[in-house]
């Protein structure tokens, strides 16, 4: 088997087997593939100092190599905190009225790019297989070629690709997704965004794409396909079975006092879509005095990226929203709205899931959403709650069971809401099982598998499976 090096803007630094359970589906799903090829995981610290010396420190923890390098205060700043998360990730998200663009952004996220592939191209050996992971890293397959790298590269997107339009407002566009052209093989989340993706070079590169999903420009051919990201589900069956877990959920049950209750867990992002939701629960609220007293919604959000203005902006307006909500509707012994502004143990949200009658998963757009995949897989089979789950993430292409929601609509939030807290029994479980069914067979590993397969061999029949297994479902 050959050796994997992962590279990614973070690294999941992998925990002693004891911990595991804190740790996120995804480094698990990468930390057991690199533990049984031999493999390394690189990527930034997280630290800043003064002058970048490429120098790198290693760790091996549980038989997973780690390599970190720092980076300087100037680069967090263009790299990280400029170009990827306010140039890429909300043009991305379809928010072109936050993306800023900077030409300071752009040429540190290019010195970057090219200062890993600087650092990382000696570690690669003959027969290495690289798979660099999202959208910091775009440009560093060709980085990497310019380094000498002739292993085979792939690159998988966690987030939406634009469409077609909407990414020619970013300057050097072209040349942006023209360095993609040095990867085997691109993966995608869904078939849309690979459909975006395919608009993108057929009309801008001149690209055909041929049946078996080859796009071919001029002399040189590159496979894409979509990979839809899973969680490690059977992880997910041992997290419920942790103090942290059952804890959360006697908390939950025995705080609802026979009320229903209605989950969201979501990073404080805007693209999760989170002030629309809370408008969305409000007019269920308006619009059914019935369910006053008898409902209410937890919204846990944890804060991401506070060196970014604009993620304050949405703290505050979160923060005012659900006080004025609750301040409307609530009484001495019930608040609509519990606002939960931290995270919380991996073990405990499982719990949370377990307990709540609904979860409301609602992004304006998101790449694929793991919390709805995770929600179902804490249900109870014998009982399990309703996933309401946005039209515009990723997952909606799999999971075709849920309650589907526009999630720009508040009067279509509140419709679901109701279909949800009324659903019967028998099409809860029918629903669920489905869903569930699905969770399991696509899972992390199954996704970390499909793509590896593609590009050792760069055979895209798991990747044309995905699309085929999905559409039927
Ligand atoms: C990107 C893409 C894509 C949340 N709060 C807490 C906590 N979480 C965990 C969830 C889930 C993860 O964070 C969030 O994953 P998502 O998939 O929902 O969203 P992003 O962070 O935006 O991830 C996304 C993903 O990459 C993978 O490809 O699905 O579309 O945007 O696992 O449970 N975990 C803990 N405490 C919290 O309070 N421990």
């Amino acid at each position: 088997m050959s050796r994997l090096i992962i590279i990614s803007n973070r690294v999941s630094a992998p925990k002693a087997r004891a911990d595991r359970a804190s740790q996120g589906g995804l480094a698990v799903a990468l930390s057991s593939a690199l533990r049984e090829t031999n493999g390394i995981w690189f990527g930034w610290s997280g630290n800043a100092v003064d002058e970048f010396s490429g120098e790198i420190a290693t760790q091996v923890v549980d038989g997973v190599t780690t390599a970190t390098v720092d980076l300087e205060e100037q680069d967090v700043d263009e790299y990280y905190n400029g170009y990827a998360n306010r140039t890429l990730w909300p043009l991305f998200h379809y928010r072109i009225d936050l993306a800023e663009f900077d030409r300071q952004f752009g040429s540190g996220y290019e010195r970057v790019n090219e200062r890993f592939a600087a650092t990382v191209a000696p570690l690669v050996e003959d027969g290495d297989l690289v798979w660099v992971q999202d959208y910091h890293l775009i440009p560093l397959g060709q980085q990497l070629r310019s380094k000498g790298v002739k292993n085979k590269i792939g690159f998988f997107l966690h987030i939406p690709w634009p469409p077609h339009r909407l990414i020619t407002a970013l300057p050097y566009h072209r040349r942006l997704v023209q360095s993609m052209l040095a990867y085997d093989v691109i993966g995608f989340q869904t078939a849309e965004w690979l459909e975006s993706f395919h608009h993108y070079v057929e009309r801008e590169l001149g690209a055909t794409i041929e049946p078996d999903g080859t796009i071919r420009v001029g002399e040189r051919r590159v496979r894409a396909g979509a990979f839809p990201i899973g969680i490690d589900a059977g992880e997910y069956d041992a997290l419920l079975e942790t103090d942290d877990a059952r804890v959360a959920f006697d908390t939950l049950k025995r705080s609802a006092q026979g009320r229903k209750s209605i989950i969201g867990v979501d990073r404080l992002d805007y693209s999760k879509g989170l002030a629309e939701r809370f408008n969305g629960y409000r007019r269920f609220l308006e619009e059914h005095p019935d369910w006053l007293h008898k409902v209410y919604l937890l919204q846990i959000a944890p804060p991401s990226r506070g060196e970014v203005h604009t993620y304050a902006h949405i703290r505050e307006e979160l923060d005012e929203l659900s006080g004025r909500i609750n301040g409307e509707f609530a009484h001495v012994d019930w608040v609509p709205i519990r606002y939960v502004n931290q995270g919380y143990p991996r073990g405990g949200l499982a719990g949370l899931f377990r307990a709540a009658d609904a979860a409301l998963v609602t992004p304006l757009r998101d790449g694929m959403n793991l919390v709805a995949k995770e929600f179902v897989a804490a249900q109870d089979p014998a009982d399990p709650g309703v996933l309401i789950l946005s039209q515009f993430a990723g997952a909606a292409e799999q999971m075709r069971d849920a309650v589907l929601v526009n999630p720009y609509s508040r009067d279509e939030i509140s419709d679901r809401i109701r279909e949800a807290l009324n659903m019967p029994l028998d099409e809860r479980r029918r629903r669920w099982e489905r869903l569930a069914a699905g969770v399991r067979s696509e899972d992390v590993h199954w996704w970390r598998k499909s793509f590896i397969d593609a590009l050792t061999g760069s055979d895209m029949r798991g990747a044309a499976g995905v699309e085929s297994a999905s559409a039927e479902s």
